[in-house]
């Protein structure tokens, strides 16, 4: 039996950090969905054909990862892509209490789906898009953080971008 899996995020923009977890989740699972969402909760900087177009361009080489858009319920998108496993991510203790509460939510509207976390290598454990955009909007030097085609989306969105 094949294996999906479903990472969803926000990814505004995807970093190093997202992309080491999807490296990760494609070698346990036969397919990898990176699902990005529209998210009304958050104002993203990127619109989500951006995300989309940005995330595709940063995991084209990984043959078992697709990437695509969503709106609506994370848990039904999962069923509706075959996907009985939610991928999260867990960088620090900070994380635990929002993650514990957003699975054990998903699990209550859908017991079919669990979440796995997963943790970064310990040099992207710090990385986060907010905090990636406000170097950026400051001028600051992001390459150590996202892809190359991510950091020229920054410069081209923000004129004081690096
Ligand atoms: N290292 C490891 N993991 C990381 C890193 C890093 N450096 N950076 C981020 N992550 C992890 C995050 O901890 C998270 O688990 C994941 O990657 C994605 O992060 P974001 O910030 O891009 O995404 P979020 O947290 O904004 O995503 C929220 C969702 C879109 C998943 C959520 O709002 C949702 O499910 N929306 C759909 C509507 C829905 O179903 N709502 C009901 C939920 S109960």
């Amino acid at each position: 039996m094949s294996t999906t899996a479903i990472y969803p995020g926000t990814f505004d923009p995807i970093t190093y950090g997202h992309i080491d977890l999807i490296n990760r989740a494609a070698t346990l699972f036969d397919k990898v969905i990176v699902a990005i969402a529209i998210n009304p909760g958050k104002q993203p900087m990127f619109s989500l054909d951006e995300r989309v177009t940005l995330a595709k361009q940063t995991v084209d080489e990984l043959t078992n990862v697709e990437v695509r858009g969503f709106e609506g319920l994370l848990v039904n998108e999962a069923l509706n892509m075959g996907a009985n496993v939610i991928i999260r991510g867990l960088r620090a203790v900070s994380d635990f209490e929002y993650e514990l509460q957003l699975a054990t939510m998903n699990r209550r509207m859908q017991p079919k789906v669990e979440t796995l976390f997963l943790t970064p290598a310990e040099n992207l454990s710090f990385v986060s898009s907010s905090l990636v955009k406000e170097i950026a909007v400051l001028g600051g030097d992001v390459s150590e953080f996202v892809a190359p085609c991510v950091q020229m989306a920054l410069k081209h969105k923000l004129p004081a971008a690096k």
